[in-house]
């Protein structure tokens, strides 16, 4: 019995031992992140997969707090406020940065990706790595590349086919030149506009069409709104999960090796999410009484022919060394 409780109580010392230590240099974080999608977006499964993580590893005293639909503000302003070192953390597209990192611009080139896959490499390698550079030069710390996806065509006047179709549509485009160029180009009367104003501008008419991938036009509800949609697949513009540089640098070695590791658990995750839920988000705009539809082959490659000049006129103010530096890895990537 003595024994037993001898043993017992040098179990219970080397345990407490052991737990000191290794959770020592963790604080008790709360890290708010701002999203301006809704809590049922797959970044939802991300964040719960990454608080798991961090649990893990901080013993229970890194918390993230996320806010959804935008509440503390647009994916532009919350990045502003994570540069000023005023709030932690944000899940953005990285078009309304173009402004503060115009590399970022790279990403909206239209018809730039074929598939996830290869963006999963680019992003996740050397030429991810590069732009974190440059966001961090910024002021923000990209802890991991999430996925908004591939984004489709969505209006409420008529079927598009063909590029022809998008003549005088009021399309709602990011607050990024490049899309605004992309799709005058194509005809349409482009309106640069913050996420969190598109459902009412298309419920009030105030603009006719969007573009987002389905995933986000099921969870942000604007299949409600629209009558048709057209699978245009025309960009994929990933989601970055930004950290303040200012407040990321006031933790611990392990606190912030804790959040870049975790990061990449909620990405694999989310994008895991994304992946199945893109089918079942399409069959429910199809049940709301959506009209869906694809683009024949040719009509396909009319759009993406006549969007290349748009690669020529952005290609100085994204940097040329950073569009022939995507290509060239693009092209390798695809041999
Ligand atoms: C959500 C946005 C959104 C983006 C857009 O905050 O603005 O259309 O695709 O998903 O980042």
């Amino acid at each position: 019995m003595r024994k037993l409780l001898l043993a017992t109580t040098a179990l219970a010392i080397a345990c407490s031992a052991a737990a000191a230590p290794a959770f020592a240099e963790f604080k008790s974080r709360n890290i708010r992140v701002s999203n301006g999608i809704n809590a049922d977006h797959p970044v939802g499964n991300g964040i719960k997969a990454m608080q798991a993580c961090l649990d893990e590893k901080s013993g229970g005293k890194m918390k993230l707090t996320a806010f959804w639909g935008g509440a503390l503000g647009g994916d532009l302003q919350a990045t502003q406020a994570l540069r000023s070192g005023v709030q932690e953390a944000v899940v953005t597209s990285s078009s309304p940065l173009v402004g503060i990192v115009p590399a970022l611009g790279v990403f909206d080139l239209p018809f730039l990706f074929a598939n996830s896959q290869e963006a999963y490499k680019v992003l996740d390698g050397k030429f991810g790595d590069m732009m974190n550079q440059k966001l961090d030069a910024a002021g923000v710390v990209n802890l991991a590349y999430w996925e908004n996806g591939f984004r489709n065509l969505s209006n409420s006047v008529h079927p598009v086919t063909k590029w022809e179709d998008f003549s005088g549509m009021k399309v709602r485009v990011m607050q990024n030149n490049i899309f605004l160029d992309t799709f005058q180009n194509l005809g349409a009367n482009a309106t640069p506009m913050a996420f969190g104003e598109i459902f009412s501008a298309l419920e009030t008419k105030a603009i006719d069409a969007q573009e987002n991938p389905y995933v986000t036009i099921d969870t942000s509800k604007f299949f409600e709104v629209q009558k048709y949609i057209t699978e245009t697949n025309h960009a994929y513009t990933p989601f970055l999960f930004l950290f303040s540089k200012a407040i990321f640098n006031t933790y611990a070695p392990d606190e912030q090796a804790a959040l870049r590791a975790c990061a990449i658990v909620g990405r694999d995750v989310e994008r895991q999410v994304i992946g199945d839920l893109n089918k079942k988000s399409l069959e429910k705009i199809k049940a709301a009484g959506l009209q869906v539809n694809t683009l024949a082959p040719e009509e396909q490659a009319r759009i993406r022919e006549k969007s290349m000049v748009v690669y020529e006129k952005h290609k100085a103010e994204i940097g040329a060394d950073v569009v022939d530096g995507i290509i060239a890895e693009l092209k390798e990537i695809r041999k």
